[in-house]
Parts: structure tokens; C-alpha cells; sequence
């Protein structure tokens, strides 16, 4: 008799490219989160289910055991701090790149920067680094906005093809990080459900190993 074993998962891009890599793990959910309401999926295994968070909470849901595992962003985790959590897996998925940007072609502002970003936590480490003064104007969403209506000098967000930016007449200026989804698991769980955890490690960094040969 095995304990049940929670995945965390966020939907969009993260549910997405996960889901080849459970399925070559041998995990198939019993729905599609997209077009269901339900926040807790059943999959083939009877002793493996997936909850559907918030892409924020994911490291949240895990360090507090709501999840024994889950899937999220480096991003997201450099924000949370990784308390309570082990990090045993790159999934080589949802990459990107986390930026400092600001309007096209414009020389720095003299004085206090006044930065708009959801990474509140890491934008302040990143600049304090540096020795430099900044505001930092915490957002949720559409950061790209905050320089356009005047409200911030630069803004701090993930970056992929640069479409966004280019959109709104941004430049990425400066690399903070290289962004990909990481595999979390909660201490605890890591301990009392050893073998089920360590084997499911195991079934997706095969699976992320493979995928890298294609
Ligand atoms: O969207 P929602 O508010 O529900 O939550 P979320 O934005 O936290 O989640 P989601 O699903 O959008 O992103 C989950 C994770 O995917 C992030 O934490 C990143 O690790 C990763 N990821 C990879 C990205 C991107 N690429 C990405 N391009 N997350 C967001 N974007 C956004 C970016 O914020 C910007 O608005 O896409 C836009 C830029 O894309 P380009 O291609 O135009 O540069
Ligand atoms: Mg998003």
C-alpha cells in the first residue's frame, strides 16, 4: 500500500510542457485543466494526483505540504526563497530570461530608479548588489505598461522571444538570470515517501534526458 502523491502544477505554459514529461513518466491526468473547473485531477495512477495553483503559489503549496511535489518557474522560486523545499531537477522547460527593460534608446535617468516588477524580493537583491538606489513599484501584471504612462524608468520581467517588448517600445538591457521550471519537493515528503518520490525523480529526469537527444 503506497501513500498518494501530490503534484502541484500551475496551467498555461507550465501545465503544457510538463504534461510530455509526465506522460513519458508514465502520468497521464484523467482531464485537461484548460477545459475543467476542478482543482484537483486525477490521473492513471491511482496513488498520483496533480492540484491546479496559481504559478506563484506553486512553491508555496509545496513548502506548506498542500503538495508533495511541483512544477515551477526559477523565477518564481528566486522570489520565494526555496524555503522548505528541495530543487533535485531542471525540467528544461518554459525557459526564458529574467531582464532588467526600459524604453528604446533612452540613456539611464540620473537619480533614484524607479523600477516596476512582480519580483519585488529579487529586483531589490539584484540592484543592492550594485550599490544602486532604486524604487522599486510592485506590480502583478503588464509591467510593460508602467514606463509608457510614466510611472517607472525600467521595468524587471521575464523575457522570451522579446515580442512584448518590442510591442510596446521596450529593450531588454540588462540579463538577471537564465529562467527555466524546476521540480520542487517538499523536505518532509522527501523523507516519509522516500521511495516514491526518489522513483518519480528519477522517471522524469529519464524523461528530460531523452528529450534532450531529439
Ligand atoms: O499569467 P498568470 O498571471 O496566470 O501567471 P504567471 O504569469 O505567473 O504564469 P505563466 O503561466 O504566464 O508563467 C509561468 C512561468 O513560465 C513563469 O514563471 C516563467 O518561469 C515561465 N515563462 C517562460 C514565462 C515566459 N516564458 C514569458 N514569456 N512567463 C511569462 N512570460 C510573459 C512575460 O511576462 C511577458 O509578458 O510573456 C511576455 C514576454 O514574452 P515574449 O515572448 O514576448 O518575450
Ligand atoms: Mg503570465
Amino acid at each position: 500500500m503506497s501513500a498518494t502523491l501530490t503534484i502541484a502544477l500551475s496551467k498555461g505554459r507550465i501545465f503544457k510542457e510538463t504534461l510530455p514529461l509526465l506522460a513519458h513518466a508514465g502520468i497521464v491526468p484523467a482531464e485537461d485543466p484548460e477545459t475543467s473547473r476542478k482543482l484537483i485531477l486525477a490521473t492513471n495512477h491511482p496513488d498520483i494526483r496533480l492540484v491546479i495553483v496559481r504559478a506563484a503559489d506553486v512553491p508555496t503549496y509545496v513548502q506548506y505540504a498542500g503538495a508533495d511535489l511541483g512544477v515551477t518557474g526559477k523565477d518564481v522560486l528566486m522570489e520565494h526563497g526555496g524555503e522548505g523545499l528541495y530543487e533535485p531537477l531542471d525540467l528544461r522547460i518554459a525557459c526564458c530570461r529574467l531582464m532588467v527593460a526600459g524604453p528604446a534608446g533612452q540613456p539611464e535617468p540620473a537619480g533614484r530608479l524607479r523600477i516596476a516588477t512582480k519580483y519585488v524580493t529579487t529586483t531589490h537583491r539584484y540592484y543592492a548588489a550594485r550599490g544602486r538606489q532604486v524604487e522599486i513599484i510592485k506590480l502583478y501584471g503588464s509591467m510593460e505598461l508602467a514606463p509608457l504612462v510614466g510611472m517607472a524608468d525600467r521595468i524587471v520581467d521575464v523575457v522570451d522571444t522579446g515580442g512584448t517588448l518590442r510591442a510596446n517600445g521596450l529593450e531588454p538591457l540588462e540579463h538577471i538570470a537564465d529562467i527555466s521550471s524546476r521540480l520542487v519537493v517538499n523536505r518532509a515528503a522527501m523523507k516519509m515517501k522516500s521511495a516514491q518520490v526518489k522513483g518519480l525523480i528519477q522517471r522524469l529526469e529519464q524523461a528530460v534526458a531523452s528529450r534532450g537527444k531529439v
